[in-house]
């Protein structure tokens, strides 16, 4: 099978929340030497934007969404230590917390995150998702991390990335503070004082490349 073929059936098997074929078509398409980052961003992350839209539209309901995840994070996991593996420089670039904020339970952006920023030399600490504020805090000053990197998928789970921020500076606590997820931006960033802002997962390793230098 040609890799534009292999692409397309991880598309698919994300939309029809197939796990074992993403597991299967993820360890294939990495055994036919096709790049790591092809095969997230024209394979499985468009199979799950696709699954998204279907339920936006109303065509899906929420146990599509869930199984396409799941789909979703079963390629993920074979993925994931290629990613780590194919690290370019590994000298230590800096320390950094990562997690999904309080009250949001979408982790996969967040993964990718923590995963293309240990490849690229960061010692990262992921917290997970559904994160207190007090979390993100503690861990930051327990670490000494220079970076603390937030995703928040949801409207309303937002507004805990700014709480993070506010109690940040009220300790004092010197980190620089980067923010991601779909309805994040940079004018987002901007609003709440953060140091940055990354629309994908590769953005967040050059964001706090730039912020560590
Ligand atoms: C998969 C999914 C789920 C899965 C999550 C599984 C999991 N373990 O993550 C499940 C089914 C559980 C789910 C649940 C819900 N979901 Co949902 N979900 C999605 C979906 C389809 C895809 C999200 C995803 O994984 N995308 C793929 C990844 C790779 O992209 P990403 O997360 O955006 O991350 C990239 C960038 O944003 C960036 N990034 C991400 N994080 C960070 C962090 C930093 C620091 C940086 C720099 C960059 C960065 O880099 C990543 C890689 O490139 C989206 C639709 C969409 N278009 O986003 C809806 C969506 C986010 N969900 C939505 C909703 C409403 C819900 C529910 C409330 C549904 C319900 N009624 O119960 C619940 C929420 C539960 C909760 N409390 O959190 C809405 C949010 C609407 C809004 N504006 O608030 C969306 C947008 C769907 C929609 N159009 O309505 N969901």
């Amino acid at each position: 099978m040609n890799s534009e073929a292999l692409l397309k059936e991880m598309r698919e098997a994300v939309i029809q929340g197939n796990s074992d074929a993403a597991r299967n078509l993820a360890e294939k398409g990495l055994a036919a030497g096709v790049d790591v980052n092809k095969i997230l961003d024209e394979g499985f992350v468009k199979g799950i934007e696709h699954v998204g839209r279907l339920w936006e539209d109303g065509e899906y309901f929420l146990p599509e969404l869930v199984r396409g995840a799941e789909a979703m994070k079963a390629a993920l996991a074979v993925i994931e230590p290629a990613i780590l593996a194919g690290g370019q420089d590994r000298k230590r670039l800096g320390r950094a917390v990562i997690g999904t904020i309080e009250g949001d339970i979408h982790d996969i952006g967040k993964t990718l995150v923590a995963a293309m920023m240990t490849a690229y030399g960061f010692e990262v600490t992921d917290l997970g998702a559904d994160v207190p504020v007090t979390t993100f805090v503690e861990k930051t000053k327990e670490t000494g991390a220079e970076l603390v990197c937030m995703s928040a998928l949801l409207t309303t789970t937002m507004v805990g990335q700014k709480k993070v921020v506010d109690l940040l500076r009220e300790r004092g606590i010197p980190a620089k503070v980067i923010v991601g997820g779909a309805p994040v931006s940079q004018d987002w960033a901007d609003e709440i004082g953060a140091d940055g802002y990354g629309e994908s997962a590769v953005a967040a390793v050059e964001v706090a490349r730039s912020l560590v230098a």
